[in-house]
């Protein structure tokens, strides 16, 4: 049961609320009362999905992508992982995406998807994704749905406030969850001393408006508190982000007891405007620090790895007006913005209230000065004077809320094991349903953007239980779909999903369906070892390496017999898919390589390494059915004695 429990990215100090309102865990029986009509889930076969569901993978480093209203999964995308499946992180030109600072590091924990957006509005451009563990950022580009690019995040010790999105892509951000002494500060100090020398930091991370490529614009020095979610303003708060903070005390120990000591954490308001304003100024300073950059290029079908040496920091005691702090219940986890940019809503996960602060009371909070003190020199905007009002009685453990457009919030309720539909304007509740169990996020298509397409609501749940057929001590995850068209919110499909999802976007298919079809042309192929027709395939000895420049296509792999390769050599084996239809990949693996598969994709050149450790004959073969003649697509090598 901890187990589940301490999975989920929910403070430990929840556990106990949780022990105790799920007496024994017992699965509850399978109840029916909020099921709607399960054909609404059902497209039948052949038919397209309505909306493409981008769903993070949690502690697997992947993304999950789903169809709406069916629930089916249609690509696993190793962001943050390995995959033996298409060779990405094991083929010469994708190795370098997982380069750090520190070496090679071929996992990380995915939690969270941020789509981009124009206006407001997906424009079905990239689904960036967070890093949580070695602070990183990744994007996904939404034509391929593969990793273009892999950002380290210096002076962070967890990326979990990330990567939210401004509303036309201009920033995503990337706060650290853990405080700690930053990078340029002596790391060697008590833990104790955490009140002296703990500090958080929140990366804007600029997105080129064409390529999407990441930058770091600046970084903000905080105090030590720990960032744990962040929105975007947008509408008339564009300009601002919102992030929800714990650990208000700056202890060094969270047992319950420290953390949650304070009956109010903070919903931090950053003015990134003001911010930038700073920077055209000269305000900040160049602090040198290292950190990966890792583009993938789609000419040469190779990554290239960078290391930056320095970021731009911000001391907030030299920038007033950039950061002010609003007092929000214990142990805030969600904080969302309404599709007006007018509501901020934040959740504190301890207790059984959802505050709902006002951008125009938080603007005129500042004008007054109606502050309550500082904290860390960081005016504190008196509680009152920033809120709208309480959703009256909503449940326990408030978490994560999304919007239809249509005046209404859906919160998910960890402890109470369900989700609350409340209105925006009276703050009243106005249903709520059941999930199977202890929901973490959920997702509205378009939830977080200023045009929701309402209709669907997606529940991503905590603890499995009983609802499908156990698997071994590791069940598969349970995700929930609620049709939301009407009143009455009402459960039309459960699916199960890999990895943990904690956040998910869902996308109309319309606007990424004729997107897909993408060809790399043969001839535009700029890989340093691309066999750009049968005739360029050779073998080609540089001192102890062996070059195999071979080419696949319907149905050979050229060249097919490999001979003169010797014991110890370095073989590298450059496969080019001749293919020039979109959807004809060719696989390549050789018997006994310690290393993966790879897939190539029509135009595109991959590379395996392969040591010859040993002498004698062996067979490779293409790994993905192409044709019928696929099983014919194979080929010997030959190694001697040295
Ligand atoms: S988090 Cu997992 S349930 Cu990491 Cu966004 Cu809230
Ligand atoms: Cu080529 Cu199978």
């Amino acid at each position: 049961m901890s187990r589940y429990l301490n999975r989920a990215c929910l403070s430990v100090g929840v556990l106990a609320i949780v022990l105790s309102a799920l007496p024994g865990c017992k699965p509850k029986t399978t109840s029916t009362a909020a099921t709607g009509d399960a054909t609404k889930s059902y497209v039948a076969p052949g038919k397209y999905d309505e909306f493409y569901n981008v769903v993070s993978g949690g502690f697997n480093g992947q993304i999950g992508v789903y169809g709406i209203p069916s629930g089916r999964l249609f690509r696993i995308v190793p962001v943050f992982s390995q995959s033996p499946e298409s060779g990405y992180g094991f083929s010469e030109e994708t190795k370098a995406m997982f380069n750090t600072s520190h070496g090679f590091v071929p996992w990380d924990d995915l939690h969270h998807i941020a789509l981009s957006q124009t206006k407001g509005e997906h424009d079905g451009r990239w689904a960036f994704a967070n890093g949580n563990n070695t602070p990183r950022l990744a994007r996904v580009d939404l034509t391929t749905f593969r990793t273009a690019e892999i950002l380290e995040i210096p002076n962070s010790a967890g990326n979990h406030a990330s990567p939210f999105i401004t509303e036309n892509s201009e920033y995503v951000v990337a706060a650290t969850r853990f405080s700690v002494p930053l990078d340029d500060q002596n790391g060697d100090v008590p833990i104790n001393t955490y009140k002296q020398n703990f500090k958080g930091s929140i990366s804007f991370v600029a997105v080129d408006p064409t390529t999407g490529q990441m930058n770091i614009a600046f970084q903000i020095r905080t105090p030590g508190v720990n960032f744990d979610l962040s929105r975007a303003g947008k509408g008339k708060s564009h300009g601002w982000f919102f992030f929800s903070c714990y650990n208000s005390e700056k202890a060094n120990t969270l047992l319950e007891v420290n953390a949650s000591a304070k009956d109010k954490d903070f919903v931090m308001a950053v003015n990134w405007k003001k911010a930038e304003e700073y920077v055209k100024a000269g305000k900040g300073k160049k602090q040198p620090v290292k950190y990966a950059h890792n583009v993938y290029n789609e000419g040469t079908h190779s990554a290239t790895s960078t290391i930056l040496n320095e970021v731009l920091v911000l001391d907030p005691s030299e920038c007033p007006d950039v950061l002010y702090l609003i007092p929000c219940p214990k142990s805030p986890h969600g904080t969302d913005v309404d599709p007006t940019g007018e509501y901020i809503v934040a959740s504190g996960k301890l207790a059984a209230s959802i505050p709902v602060f006002s951008f125009d009371k938080i603007q005129k909070a500042i004008a007054d000065k109606a502050f309550d003190g500082e904290y860390d020199g960081i005016p504190v905007i008196k509680y009152e004077a920033a809120l709208k009002g309480e959703v009256v009685k909503p449940g326990l453990g408030p978490l994560h809320t999304e919007f239809d457009g249509k005046g209404n919030a859906y919160t998910s309720m960890f402890v109470s094991s369900e989700i609350v539909k409340w209105s925006l304007s009276d703050l009243q509740v106005l249903d709520r349903v059941p999930t199977y169990y202890s929901i973490g996020h959920l997702s509205v298509p378009g939830g977080p953007t200023a045009k929701p397409h309402g209709k669907y609501m997606i529940a991503y749940n905590k603890i499995t239980k009983d609802r499908y057929l156990p698997t071994g001590p590791e069940l598969t995850q349970s995700a929930q779909l609620y049709d939301i068209s009407g009143e009455k919110m009402k459960l039309i499909l459960d699916f199960p999903t890999t990895g943990e999802p904690h956040y998910a976007e869902a996308i109309p298919a319309s606007m990424l369906t004729d997107k897909q079809k993408k060809i790399f042309k043969i001839e535009e192929n700029a890989h340093p070892y691309a066999a750009k027709g049968e005739g360029q395939a050779k073998v080609e000895r540089k001192g102890n390496e062996v070059h195999v420049w071979m080419t696949a296509i319907r149905s050979h792999l050229t060249p097919d017999n490999i001979e003169g390769v010797k014991l110890g050599d370095d073989v590298y084996f450059h496969v080019t898919n001749l293919e020039q239809d979109w959807d004809v990949p060719h696989g390549f693996a050789i018997k006994g390589a310690n290393n993966a598969e790879i897939l190539i994709m029509p135009g595109e050149t991959q590379t395996l390494k392969w040591k010859a450790d040993r002498v004698g004959i062996f067979p490779f073969y293409c790994t993905d059915f192409c044709s019928a003649l696929h099983q014919e697509m194979q080929g010997y090598l030959r190694i001697s004695p040295a």
